[in-house]
């Protein structure tokens, strides 16, 4: 496995664990952790003994955001150049399900990340927020676009133009997260439904998360054109068949990825 400095990365069977570390900095995301972050990702996802995977912070922090002090001083051009926030566009690569297990701070470019997983296990402690406004910027890495369609457009305006933060509770309740569990059972409970995800079926899982994802990402005739493709496709796999015979013979299925 890769040496990291910012991420802790293991492997509790088939479901791969990243575990965001710069504790002194809330996590904070920097160029050097959405690298390794991406590169973390990306071995998971070619790694066939990995069904799923979550990414997680620490107690205190998922993560605060990007790294203000590394922004502190940029112009335009930099941000161009360095294009950090492209990091975030290999987490659309990624096929397999990807969960964030959140507890305590996941504000701005955190959120974002967490938004950009495909489900969010939230501890009783998390607090949801894009506070970008507070230092003259807007979100910069999907706030706008995946907040608004994931808790509707009133709660997403209070929370980009004026720092609304939501609880956990509320989180759930505005259709952030998936669940809410005590703290000490956030990443278990992760680990737990990551776990599920992994001993299904790989290409049928595959596709559903590109189907599902289709919804946010195109209008819906074609996001339904696709997930009609995506179904007859799957009728040419092995899986297809074993997972309908294993029902209709009341057993459970092998799965091949196949
Ligand atoms: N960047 C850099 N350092 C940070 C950040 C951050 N986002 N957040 C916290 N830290 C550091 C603090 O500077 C402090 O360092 P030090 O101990 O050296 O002074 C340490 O972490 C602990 O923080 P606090 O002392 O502030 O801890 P508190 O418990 O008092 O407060 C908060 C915790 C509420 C999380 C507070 O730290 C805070 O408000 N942080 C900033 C949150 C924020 O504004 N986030 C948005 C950043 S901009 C952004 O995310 C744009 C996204 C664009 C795309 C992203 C691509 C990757």
């Amino acid at each position: 496995m890769a040496e990291y400095t910012t991420i802790l990365v293991e492997t509790r069977e088939r479901v791969g664990l990243v575990r965001l570390h710069r504790p002194k900095a809330m996590n904070a995301l920097n160029s050097v952790l959405m690298g390794e972050l991406a590169q973390a990702l990306l071995d998971f996802d070619q790694d066939e003994n990995i069904g799923a995977v979550v990414i997680t912070g620490d107690e205190r922090a998922f993560a605060a955001g990007a790294d203000i002090a590394e922004m502190v001083d940029a112009s335009t051009m930099d941000m161009l150049k360095k294009d950090y926030i492209s990091k975030f566009d290999c987490l659309g690569d990624i096929t397999k399900p990807l969960i964030a297990a959140v507890s305590g701070w996941c504000l701005g470019g955190g959120n974002e990340l967490a938004m950009s997983c495909d489900m969010i296990v939230a501890s009783e402690t998390a607090r949801f927020g894009q506070p970008e406004i507070n230092l003259g910027v807007i979100p910069g890495a999907g706030g706008t676009q995946r907040l608004t369609r994931a808790v509707g457009k009133a709660v997403a305006m209070e929370m980009v133009l004026n720092n609304r933060t939501l609880s956990a509770e509320e989180a759930q309740q505005f259709g952030l997260v998936n669940r809410v569990v005590p703290v000490e059972r956030y990443l278990e409970e992760a680990l737990d439904l990551a776990a599920q995800l992994a001993a299904r079926a790989p290409l049928a899982l595959r596709l559903a998360k590109e189907a599902v994802n289709h919804a946010f990402e195109s209008f819906l005739e074609e996001g339904l054109a696709d997930e009609r493709r995506a179904f007859y496709v799957l009728f040419s796999s092995q899986d297809q068949h074993e997972g309908m015979s294993a029902f209709l013979e009341k057993r459970k299925p092998a799965w091949k990825g196949e």
